[in-house]
């Protein structure tokens, strides 16, 4: 079985539909993946555990998605030099901007390469980590080419009232 370079982790099952999106991506680039439940409030000791083992496990990129409080994507960046991609989850109180600010504004030293709010954010998590394992694999590259290549063609040039 291929190795798992990529880890999804999320604070919730109620994150799942969100990150489903950089998931669905990695598994249309032939890209393995686990996916987990790993909250920076609720599991503490589980964030801990994750990100002391990740180097040793052979992850090489993680993302991390919460809503919220969303120190999850932060936390785990403090705890392992894996590089940590962040999706702000759209949230109902504040959507989203408070997930996105708890992401985005951490202090020197522990960055989180955070994405936009919401499923268009976790899309693109799934395709930027493709995109860092690509600089090393070939087959990856070159798939990765074609997903890029069949976007720009499915654009129409004219617009129709349709
Ligand atoms: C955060 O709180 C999670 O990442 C989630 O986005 C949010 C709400 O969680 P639930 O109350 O739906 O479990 O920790």
């Amino acid at each position: 079985m291929a190795e798992t370079k990529v880890g999804i982790i999320m604070g919730s099952q109620s994150d799942w539909p969100t990150m489903k999106e950089a998931a669905d991506v990695l598994d249309e680039l032939g890209v393995p993946y686990e996916a987990r439940i790993v909250s920076a409030h609720r599991t503490p000791d589980r964030l801990w555990d994750y990100g002391k083992t990740a180097v040793d496990r052979g992850l090489q990129v993680i993302i991390a998605g919460a809503g919220g409080a969303a120190h999850l994507p932060g936390m785990m960046a403090s705890k392992t030099r894996v590089p940590v991609i962040g999706v702000p989850v759209q949230t109902k109180a504040l959507s989203g901007v408070d997930s996105l600010y708890s992401i985005l504004q951490m202090p020197r030293g522990y960055p989180v390469a955070t994405m936009a709010i919401g499923g268009a954010g976790a899309k693109n998590a799934g395709l930027l980590a493709a995109q860092m394992l690509a600089m090393h694999d070939t087959a990856l590259a070159e798939r990765l080419d074609a997903w890029r290549a069949a976007l720009s063609a499915s654009i129409p040039e004219v617009p129709t009232d349709d």
